[in-house]
């Protein structure tokens, strides 16, 4: 069923009732001298091309692969639509490999045809501090599908995540493989819901007339929390230790230090947004919220061409009860003029989306670990990882 994955250290759909096989790496590392010395081959006509992020031709070559030939949802309506500043952040956090930027080019053309990406990160699982890549951007043109060029991407950025001495990855997908350890729900909350309906986002409810629903979706105009403020650089050390605290609750979730948090959380203008409320009284750093800037492209609509959407992305809540701190998040999202608030049902996503007037939507993200095991996997509120 799954020629390319079954070849592969990931949990496969037959050992799923075997109890027996402990948590952890499912091989061995192999000794560097034995990791591959050259790429893989590719089919004539193609070759591989290490991608130089700093270099705006290039960076605007990747936007157009993936604008043109990215996720799509089930229905074909719309498609992600990563901005360059965005690809940029994502691809180049602490101690970045320039290796790990992957591309495909036509021999002939330069045209770039796929591409496949990398960046290091510390991943726990249970109490294991793990070195990780996580896998992200895998993309081929649609011109090129079902050839088969998709596991010689993964093949290929497996081997230079080895290269680095490397053996185990994080990554997400919309489809089912072997094998996920968990699988998440994405939620929708409308910020701009005449907009939504008429490109077809979402629909009007039954017995509900446009003007009842965009009064259903009202928000105030601005913040209510006293102290709720943007993060600024001064704040990256309390931030860490509000966020490593949170973190530590999670089966699974990111082993951040100070250098992440200031690349992953620092606001970044339409890219990663990120809030906290400093106390009035004591000036002490009591709660944290962020989103990131993820625009998808309306395909086929006569009067829209995108929707911008904000994504849910780190948020503790120590002193600020969540569901009030994630409301202060929509109300500036909605000042951003965000047409929609989405969230996966991770960590402790539930406690809100209810309430905050999240719908569930039609798609779902698997989370999956490349050569490490997590017996039965884990829920979705066991999981503090997000991945962009
Ligand atoms: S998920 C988004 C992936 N990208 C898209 O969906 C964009 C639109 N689609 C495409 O560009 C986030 C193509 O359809 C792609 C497949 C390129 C997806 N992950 O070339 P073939 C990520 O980027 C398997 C993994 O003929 P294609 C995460 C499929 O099951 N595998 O198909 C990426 C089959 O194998 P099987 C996927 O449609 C994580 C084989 O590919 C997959 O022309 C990567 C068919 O290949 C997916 N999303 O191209 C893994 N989609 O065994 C990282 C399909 O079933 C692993 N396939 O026969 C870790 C590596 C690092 C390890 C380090 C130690
Ligand atoms: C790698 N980092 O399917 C990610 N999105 O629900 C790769 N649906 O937007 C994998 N189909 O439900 C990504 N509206 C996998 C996701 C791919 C994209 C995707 C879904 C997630 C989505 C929307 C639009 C559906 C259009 C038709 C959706 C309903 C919203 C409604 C708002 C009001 C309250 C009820 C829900």
């Amino acid at each position: 069923r799954h020629k390319f994955w079954e070849t592969q250290p990931v949990g496969q759909f037959r050992d799923a009732a075997d109890v027996s096989l402990p948590d952890g790496a499912i091989e061995p590392p192999t000794p560097l001298s034995e990791v591959r010395a050259d790429p893989y081959p590719l089919p004539a006509a193609f070759e591989w091309f290490t991608c130089d992020l700093d270099d705006d031709a290039l960076l605007a070559d990747l936007y157009a692969l993936l604008a043109h030939n990215y996720v799509e949802d089930d229905e074909n309506m719309f498609r992600f639509n990563y901005s360059p500043a965005f690809l940029r952040w994502a691809l180049r956090p602490p101690s970045f490999f320039r290796a790990w930027h992957i591309g495909v080019r036509a021999t002939e053309s330069k045209k770039l045809v796929a591409f496949i990406s990398g960046v290091p990160a510390r991943i726990r699982a249970r109490d294991d501090v793990v070195r990780m890549a996580e896998i992200n951007f895998l993309c081929v043109h649609k011109k090129l599908r079902s050839k088969r060029l998709a596991p010689v991407l993964i093949r290929e950025v497996t081997r230079r995540v080895h290269q680095e001495n490397i053996w185990q990855a994080a990554y997400t997908a919309g489809v089912v493989l072997p094998t996920p350890i968990t699988t998440c729900r994405y939620w929708h909350r409308s910020l701009n819901p005449k907009k939504l309906i008429d490109v077809g986002f979402s629909r009007l409810g039954p017995r509900m007339t446009m003007s009842r629903t965009v009064r259903l979706y009202k928000l105030p105009d601005a913040p209510l929390t006293p102290g709720f403020r943007q993060m600024e650089l001064r704040d990256v050390a309390p931030v860490t230790r509000l966020l490593r605290a949170y973190l530590a609750r999670y089966v699974v979730a990111p082993d951040f230090d100070e250098l992440d948090v200031e690349h992953w959380l620092l606001p970044q203008e339409d890219v990663v947004d990120s809030y906290l409320v400093e106390s009035p009284e004591t000036h002490e750093i009591t709660d944290f919220c962020s989103f990131y800037t993820l625009p998808s492209s309306v395909l086929n609509n006569p009067n829209y061409s995108t929707l911008k959407a904000a994504y849910s992305y780190y948020n503790v809540a120590v002193k600020t009860p969540l569901q009030q701190l994630m409301n202060d998040a929509l109300i500036v999202a909605k000042q951003k003029n965000y047409d929609v608030f989405n969230a996966l049902d991770v960590m402790e996503n539930e406690a809100f989306l209810k309430e905050l007037k999240f719908g569930p939507g039609d798609g779902q993200l698997h989370y999956y670990l490349y050569n490490y095991r997590i017996r039965n996997g884990i829920k979705p509120s066991e999981l503090g990882l997000v991945l962009l």
